[in-house]
């Protein structure tokens, strides 16, 4: 399986959140991609490959072109302030306190186009998105293309980025790109099938009304678990996206064997739907020692998962998405795609 990687990531660095009340370093760091790269290359998986340049206007098909404006001005706008750091939201629209009118000033606009604080800009933060947005996108071309399977090693993630929202690390769906970009290259149906601890809000959102993207989502049950307001089972789609949108919510300490059994039920879906292509959203962030998560998946536990996706039998990308116990990381997403090839 070849991979598509680009270094211009590492620029997204030295960024921090707010965790438990406290500023705290980014659990999302440079060494993540570098250490599943170096993990490609050490299990022969396949080349590793730079992506191909794309323009914007697929990514314009799922996000609103104001938010993809915003989003390369952002860190000039807060340097133009005098301030150096982290950019980050600090004020949020919410239902009854909100019109639809971006604002002008910097703070403003960083809250109108983010759910939450925790996609934050430096200087480097655009052209490493700029970058993931490529990788993923050519990962979608090859696909088209013909490979049978390619891993899109993305970063920063993408998931919970929706149609005008930032938000969890994520500021392009590159999933979602890649999605549409399928759309558009002869595929009529193409699922998205996303395995990163989280819910995949963003996803969910931007296809909820659309019957020719199904989104099935495997997640910690967003009753106790961050994004909180969206993922759960009810949430089935709606118009002609009715019925196209699965969640699969999980509990705390959720270990491999209700795992698969969740995937089963997923792969059992997706097979109805008839798609023609695949995508999956990969995280990791599942794992038993995973820092801010509680499923309790193990490192032998992962080339399962990429078997059980190989039994569909559809072209696959795969998209990286979180996962933050940073040395294992390589092992436990790299097991996937070595199970997908067995
Ligand atoms: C792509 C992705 O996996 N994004 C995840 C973003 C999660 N951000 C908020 C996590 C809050 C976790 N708080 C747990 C406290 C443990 N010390
Ligand atoms: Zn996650």
């Amino acid at each position: 399986m070849r991979t598509i990687y680009s270094p211009r990531h590492a620029g997204h660095a030295g960024n921090v959140e707010l965790n438990s009340g406290a500023i705290v370093p980014a659990f999302e760091l440079p060494r993540r991609a570098e250490i599943i790269r170096d993990r490609v290359r050490e299990v022969g998986l396949g080349p590793i490959e730079a992506p191909r340049e794309f323009d914007l206007s697929v990514a314009a098909r799922v996000h609103d072109r104001g938010y993809l404006d915003f989003l390369p001005r952002a860190w000039p706008m807060w340097a133009a302030e005098g301030r150096g750091g982290t950019a980050m939201p600090f004020v949020f629209p919410v239902p009854g306190l909100r019109r639809d009118r971006p604002p002008e000033d910097i703070d403003g606009l960083l809250g109108f186009y983010a759910f939450d604080a925790g996609a934050t800009f430096v200087e480097g933060t655009w052209d490493a998105v700029r970058a993931s947005h490529d990788v993923a996108l050519t990962g979608a071309a090859l696909l088209a293309e013909g490979e049978r399977a390619v891993f899109s090693l993305c970063r920063p993630p993408g998931h919970h980025a929706g149609s005008r929202f930032a938000g969890g690390y994520c500021f392009v769906n590159n999933a979602a790109v890649a999605a549409e970009y399928l759309r558009g290259r002869g595929h009529e149906r193409v699922t998205v099938l996303d395995i990163d601890y989280h819910h995949g809000n963003g996803t969910q959102e931007i296809f909820y009304a659309r019957g020719d993207v199904q989104v099935v989502n495997l997640h910690a049950d967003p009753v106790r678990e961050y994004p909180y307001f969206l993922g759960h089972a009810d949430e089935r789609g709606t118009g002609a996206g009715e019925g196209a949108n699965l969640n699969l919510p999980l509990p705390w300490g959720t270990g491999i064997e209700p795992f698969m059994a969740a995937l089963a039920t997923g792969l059992a879906a997706i097979a109805d739907f008839g798609p023609g292509a695949l995508v999956v959203s990969l995280g990791v962030d599942t794992y038993r020692e995973d820092p801010i998560s509680r499923f309790q998946l193990d490192t032998p536990d992962y080339p399962g998962i990429g078997a059980a996706v190989a039994a569909l039998g559809l072209p696959t990308l795969f998209v990286m998405e979180g996962g933050y116990a940073v040395e294992p990381i390589g092992a436990n997403a790299v097991g996937v795609l070595t199970g997908f090839e067995e």
